[in-house]
């Protein structure tokens, strides 16, 4: 079934996002809107909003808000799972080689790349973003 998905290019990647950009492309995803953004810290807490409260929570809004990020819908059959196999393991540390984060990502909560983790999550994370 064709499935999209939302991701997002982190501040730490954002120079990177070309080549980002053409890796998702030639795995087969494909781009149905994009923009690029600066969130603000209300707007990040807001996306965030499921890790409010967590001892990484005021670290993750900074580093959200350090730099620009370029949002984008995804589509492909089996979106959502694939594009988190694709991009790696949370932790870039952990991240099987060649995948973004282990090619972009730093250290926690430095990780490159977002994507969504459920249909529930992506619906919420594409309307909150372009509306
Ligand atoms: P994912 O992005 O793989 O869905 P989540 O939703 O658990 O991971 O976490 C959201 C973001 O919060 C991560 N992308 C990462 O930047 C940051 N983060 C998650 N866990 C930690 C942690 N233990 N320490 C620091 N940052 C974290």
């Amino acid at each position: 079934m064709t499935q999209q998905s939302y991701t997002m290019i982190k501040p730490d990647a954002f120079a990177n996002k070309d080549k980002i950009i053409s890796m998702i492309e030639k795995a087969g995803y494909t781009i149905i809107k994009s923009k690029e953004m600066q969130m603000t810290p209300e707007f990040a807490g807001k996306f965030y909003a499921e890790h409010d409260g967590k001892p990484f929570f005021k670290g993750l809004v900074e580093f959200m808000t350090s730099g620009p990020v370029f949002a984008m819908v995804i589509e492909k059959e089996n979106c959502i799972l694939d594009f988190r196999e694709f991009i790696g393991n949370t932790n870039p540390a952990k991240a099987k080689p060649g995948s973004i984060r282990n090619l972009f990502g730093g250290e926690m909560p430095q990780n490159a790349i977002h994507a969504s983790d459920s249909p529930e999550s992506a619906n919420r994370e594409i309307s909150f973003i372009f509306n």
